[in-house]
């Protein structure tokens, strides 16, 4: 397929480039932490979305490639900006064919990178991982090893998408999360909705009862904001915050934020 053969030149050619969307503190306020957004500008497309080409990179096994050089990239840019804000953590998207298709040896080679790049280690790992509740409904014994690796070298993990897919409770019980992302699409019609809103809140209730920090998805007005902080969620990202973008615009972002 010719897409497949694009992609795979885009590699070597500079065309994937990783952009950054900030996630503030819903209390203290602030910019935390960013997820990592791939882009691909294509030379005669122009920009085409990983909703369209990470399918492709899954299908073919690409995404193991490209998956390492996103966390590698993630983790040097991270990195950079611990030395001002010591705290600070990147999360990138990990897909479950990653998982799936990947050896010990890839993981340990993760694991080392974040030891020697990502800058000053005193807060731990300056990357933080993101995976859906697809992985979790495989749930065999090889991925259950692989995601305790990563945080037995202190990587935490965020299930994203949080309410979208089966949602299975008992995933929350049998793995050791440490973030949950709640889905945008609880979150785009918060004000009108009322179901919405409650479920909003149980969410978190029942998150922090077992221990986890909640990060809301696609805030894009104040009203969202106010009632997700007043629900007592953690972090806030969204359009209201900021888009996704490259990484000096980043860099601009952070020194001007309060
Ligand atoms: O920002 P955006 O609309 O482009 O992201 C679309 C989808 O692509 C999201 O579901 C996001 O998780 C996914 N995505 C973006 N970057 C990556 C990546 O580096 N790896 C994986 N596996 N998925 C990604
Ligand atoms: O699936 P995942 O949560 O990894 O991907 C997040 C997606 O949501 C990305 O495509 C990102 O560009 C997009 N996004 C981030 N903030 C907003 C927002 O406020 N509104 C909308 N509509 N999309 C958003
Ligand atoms: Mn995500
Ligand atoms: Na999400």
């Amino acid at each position: 397929m010719a897409i497949s053969n694009d992609l795979r030149r885009a590699i070597g050619n500079d065309q994937l480039t990783v952009f950054y969307q900030p996630i503030v503190d819903m209390h203290a306020g602030g910019i935390v932490k960013a997820e990592a957004l791939l882009r691909w500008q294509h030379p005669e497309n122009g920009e085409i979305s990983p909703v369209d080409f990470i399918p492709i990179a899954e299908h073919t096994g690409m995404i193991v490639g490209i998956g390492n050089w996103v966390f590698q990239r993630a983790l040097q840019q991270a990195g950079e900006w611990r030395i001002t804000q010591p705290d600070f953590t990147v999360s990138v998207n990990v897909s479950p064919v990653q998982f799936y298709r990947s050896n010990e040896a890839y993981y340990r080679e993760w694991l080392n990178n974040c030891k020697t790049l990502g800058g000053p280690p005193g807060a731990g790992p300056a990357v933080s991982i993101e995976i859906t509740e697809s992985l979790m409904m495989a749930s065999d014994e090889t991925v259950m090893d692989k995601l305790a690796a990563f945080q037995n070298a202190g990587i935490k993990i965020s299930l994203d998408d949080f309410g979208t897919g089966y949602s299975s409770l008992s995933y929350l019980r049998k793995f050791n999360l440490d973030y949950l992302k709640i889905d945008q699409s609880f979150v785009h019609n918060l004000e009108q909705d009322t179901a919405n809103c409650a479920l909003c809140e149980a969410i978190i209730v029942m998150a922090h009862k077992l221990g986890l920090k909640v990060i809301a998805e696609g805030i894009e007005t104040p009203g969202q904001r106010d009632m997700l902080a007043r629900a007592g969620c953690d972090y806030g990202q969204g359009y209201l915050f900021g888009q996704p973008i490259p990484a000096d615009q980043f860099d601009v972002l952070l020194k001007n934020a309060p």
